[in-house]
């Protein structure tokens, strides 16, 4: 405890300087919140902080606000993604119940020699993982912002570049709470994705067949609309390992509020 309180300490004028800096730097960085689908009462939902990045940072802030009587943050952490990897010698998060805030701070290196360690330029990729309990009676499209922290003195949603602060465009996400899970992809209620479910695809949109007991696993690119592209998404699927079909797809995932395309349930998901 000593030896991480002396880290603490030391890290405090940088981490003050971090949240306090003014004149941010312009941008087209980009910080958004994932959006996931859970069934009432899930546990330890993972949530990433997604992160495009214009330069390489050493660094980053945020602030993230919850519905505290829906949702209850359990923590927040670099585990899995890429900044993990980099090993960073600072973090520090602070969990509010009662408001409903999350504020996280990762820097890459607080300790001399400081080698300008830092993650490159790119994205999409997670920055930070938040996870969420849900109340087991709510239902329906939570938000999550990313909003400064109130005082003031507020920890702001930012990248560290080079010492400085970049104030990253901000998209805010939601946990999408819903009884009924599905797959896309299993067109035919089977246990399988392949040819068949193109096929069984194709012949609801051109030839008036059987539409599938949950039209919602036909929207395979992930466009809330079934139609020829979503045939083809498969067919490149099946045959040419091209890319997989949206998310639900490794695993059932929830409906979302107001989804346009209705599902009867799934042999795959029952
Ligand atoms: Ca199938
Ligand atoms: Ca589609």
């Amino acid at each position: 405890m000593k030896a991480l309180a002396a880290v603490r300490r030391r890290a405090f004028p940088l981490t003050a300087f971090l949240f306090l800096a003014s004149g941010a730097l312009p941008g087209a960085d980009l910080m958004r919140i994932g959006e996931v689908s859970v069934q009432p009462g899930g546990t330890g939902v993972a949530v990433p902080i997604i992160a495009n990045r214009d330069q390489a940072i050493q660094g980053f802030s945020v602030s993230v606000w919850y519905d505290p009587a829906i949702l209850a943050c359990t923590g927040v952490g670099v585990e899995g993604t890429a900044v993990e990897a980099l090993l960073p010698e600072y973090s520090n998060s602070k969990i509010d119940p009662a408001l409903g805030n999350v504020l996280y701070a990762v820097i890459l290196e607080i300790s001399p020699p400081i080698d300008l360690v830092s993650l490159p330029a790119g994205g999409p990729e997670p920055l930070a993982i938040l996870r969420f309990d849900v109340a087991g009676a709510a239902l329906g499209l939570i938000p999550l912002e990313l909003r400064d922290s109130p005082g003031p003195h507020p920890i702001r949603n930012l990248f560290v570049v080079l010492g400085e602060s970049v104030l990253p465009t901000l998209q805010d996400g939601a946990i999408a709470i819903a009884a009924d899970r599905f797959r896309r992809g299993y067109v035919n209620a089977d246990i399988r994705v392949d040819i068949s479910d193109a096929i069984f695809l194709l012949g609801y949109i051109f030839l008036g067949g059987q539409e599938p007991v949950c039209l919602a696993s036909g929207d395979t690119n992930g466009d809330r609309r079934v139609d020829l592209s979503d045939a083809v998404w498969l067919l490149n699927y099946v045959f040419r390992g091209d890319r997989s079909p949206a998310e639900p797809f490794l695993e059932c995932g929830a409906i979302p509020p107001g989804f346009p395309l209705p599902c009867g349930g799934q042999p795959v998901c029952l």
